[in-house]
């Protein structure tokens, strides 16, 4: 018995390997008017763009320009956090131009002890910025609750109480100690993760449709995340403590998705981190394994634009699949990861993703993927494509941290020189 068939599938979802269908995959190195592409000079000037504006329009929808100027104020700054190992600030961000645009929180810990400017690790939040660390001086974030029984989602400042409640999935003592920052924002702080019809979070602020209907093209919520992060980095590029050119952007599950489209859509992001992501992150939608584009269009119709409902049980009719995401970060390194008891995720597919990439990132110079096979459990491949899947559950843990923390320490090469 394989683990994926040990582990039980929902009533319309396949776990069974035997039982994918036969699909071809859109060739990243075949240009919309057939000419094959094998040249960096083409591929940067004519195929990368082209796959962009597909996935703009067919997946994760348009996102608007970054504000005209960049309004951010630092709100706390403390120089012994963390027992004195690390500073720890808060920079309220400006998400839009107009006075009444939302801000956003960032969490930001340095170590103290090493010179700067320090690489950083850069990832979202699922429930307040309160909620990774015990540490009292981290301010409450106001945190979304979602719509239930004809109740309105609302926002509510977070409980003294649920300090520190995902922790585990924020290892900051072992960050800090090995020579990065770390910085992370509450998501619902970009937009809160519920469909309203856009009418709270950042979309509002700067949809300008002409007619009332929204276009099928507009941005999702995954866009909106990925265009948070890349506000983040805007800032980090104002820091002097922080390296800007070793930002690591991670995410976890539909913050992984978010991680990937940010590294696709913004190549200031040094190393890209999925975790766990599966449907619409780095898993094939063409598998038709686990969660399906159906599934995830249904469960969460604010995520993606529009456009991507018309790929529902019609896989084979997208003009992409997600190992073309992973090739819009090429020639930078992606670090897939997935957990053996996640066959929601579908980890094989997150695999062939990473594999089906891989001439993309050969032809830009790098060394791809180190394996054709899929590695075993808790056996990580390293290249510019690194891929793990690992013992456990769906979750951020601390094995897989370890590894990312290894790969970064390899990228970016001698980090964590002491002061
Ligand atoms: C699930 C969803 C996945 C994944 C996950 C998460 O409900 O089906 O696509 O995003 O949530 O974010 O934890």
């Amino acid at each position: 018995l394989s683990l994926s068939t040990a582990i039980s599938a929902p009533p319309d979802a396949n776990y069974d390997e035997a039982k994918v269908p036969e699909y071809t995959l859109p060739d990243p190195l075949v240009a919309a008017d057939g000419a094959s592409v094998d040249d960096p000079a083409e591929w940067i000037s004519k195929r990368r763009p082209e796959i962009l504006e597909l996935f703009k329009t067919h997946v994760y929808g348009r996102s608007p320009d970054a504000p005209k100027r960049l309004q951010y104020e630092l709100t706390s700054i403390d120089r012994q956090a963390l027992g004195g190992k690390a500073t720890r600030k808060e920079i309220a961000i400006k998400l839009g131009d107009a006075p009444n645009a939302p801000s956003m929180n960032l969490l930001l810990y340095l170590p103290n002890d090493v010179s700067k400017p320090v690489p950083v690790f850069l990832g979202l939040n699922f429930k307040g910025n309160h909620t990774i660390h015990s540490d009292p001086g981290i301010t409450l974030s106001e945190v979304w609750s979602r719509p239930s029984k004809g109740r309105a989602g609302e926002k509510k400042r977070g409980s003294e109480k649920s300090r520190g409640t995902s922790a585990s999935r924020w290892p900051v003592e072992t960050i800090i100690d090995r020579g990065y920052g770390l910085g992370t924002i509450y998501y619902g702080d970009i937009d809160p993760d519920f469909h309203d019809g856009f009418k709270n979070g950042v979309h509002p602020h700067h949809d300008k449709h002409e007619s009332a209907e929204r276009p099928a093209d507009a941005w999702g919520s995954i866009a909106a995340w990925a265009w948070g992060l890349s506000r983040a980095m805007d800032y980090f590029e104002r820091d002097d403590d922080v390296d800007q050119k070793k930002v690591a952007v991670l995410g976890h599950s539909r913050l992984g998705k978010t991680s990937l489209w940010a590294g696709a859509t913004d190549p200031r992001f040094a190393l890209v981190i999925s975790n766990d992501s599966g449907c619409g992150g780095a898993a094939l939608s063409r598998r038709r394994f686990g969660e399906k584009v159906k599934r995830i269009n249904t469960s969460f119709p604010h995520w993606f634009c529009g456009n991507f409902d018309k790929y529902n049980d019609n896989e084979a009719a997208l003009p992409v699949d997600q190992h073309m995401l992973i090739a819009l970060i090429a020639p930078r390194p992606v670090y897939i990861a997935s957990a053996a008891e996640d066959q929601w995720a579908d980890p094989r597919g997150e695999f062939l993703s990473g594999l089906h990439a891989d001439p993309v990132y050969r032809l830009l110079g790098t060394d791809g993927i180190a394996t054709k096979e899929m590695p075993k459990v808790d056996q990580p491949s390293h290249s510019a494509i690194s891929y793990h899947v690992r013992t456990g559950k769906h979750d951020l843990t601390a094995f897989d941290w370890g590894q990312y923390l290894d790969r970064a320490d390899t990228i970016f090469q001698g980090s964590a020189t002491p002061a």
